[in-house]
């Protein structure tokens, strides 16, 4: 790759927003300077590059930042469009799997809900995805790379939220572990105990981070629910 087309991603490891610009990048077969983020001491590049939300992920590219995992994994898809297409050509198809992608940032992403909710979102994805292997078809695509970085969260989700996703989701599980034979997704993801011990150190260290606190809020309201 070019010097003036370098690609650097400010990260951090367990994160499953900078788990899908990871596995884009991977997908495309792009390599890219990996840096760490410490999300409590941010450096000056992350506050420069993302002044507005002062989150990873963000993608630099030419110098130039793009940030908010799913509009990234757009800009790569578009950007690198010889290989591994993960958004349809067809418009029709594109708007729907935008629409599916934006469910899952909103329903399984989002704010908290109750363990009744939870399920009944997984079970709606569960209904979309019907009997194909993958949202979009035959094909790894935009909505099975939204969905499955909460893979890494399935054990935290038993044993902090008591609940057991084999049981009530199998069909959102057997997709999971058909997505994770792809080397672009099992080598993007955080593994589920590392994830696991990660949300427990920083519950310990008393969260300071608005998104690690949403999601020990959610943890809380699966268990009590
Ligand atoms: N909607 C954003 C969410 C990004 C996000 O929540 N990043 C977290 C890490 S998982 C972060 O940087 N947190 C630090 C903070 O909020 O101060 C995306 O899709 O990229």
């Amino acid at each position: 790759m070019a010097e003036d087309d370098q690609l650097i991603l400010l990260e951090w490891y367990p994160s499953v927003f900078a788990a899908r610009v990871r596995i884009a990048l991977a997908e495309k077969g792009l390599k890219y300077e990996s840096r760490p983020e410490d999300l409590i001491n941010k450096s000056p590049l992350l506050l420069k590059m993302n002044p507005v939300h002062k989150q990873i992920p963000v993608l630099i590219h030419k110098g130039r930042p793009i940030c908010g995992s799913m509009v990234t994994v757009q800009y790569i898809d578009e950007v690198w469009n010889h290989k591994s297409p993960l958004l349809p050509s067809d418009p029709l198809q594109r708007a729907h799997a935008k629409f599916w992608a934006d469910y899952v940032d909103k329903k399984i992403f989002g704010i908290g809900s109750s363990k009744k909710e939870l399920i009944e979102c997984f079970k709606i994805l569960e209904e979309e995805l019907g009997d194909k292997p993958y949202f979009g078809g035959e094909s790894f695509g935009y909505v099975d790379l939204s969905l499955i970085p909460c893979y890494s969260s399935f054990y935290t989700y038993e044993t902090l939220g008591k609940l057991i996703m084999a049981e009530e989701c199998p069909k959102i599980v057997d997709w999971a572990h058909r997505c994770l034979q792809k080397e672009s997704v099992s080598k993007s993801l955080c593994d589920q105990r590392k994830f696991y011990e990660t949300i427990l150190e920083i519950s310990r260290g008393g969260s300071t981070w608005s998104s690690v606190q949403k999601f020990l809020n959610k943890l809380d309201q699966l268990h009590n629910s």
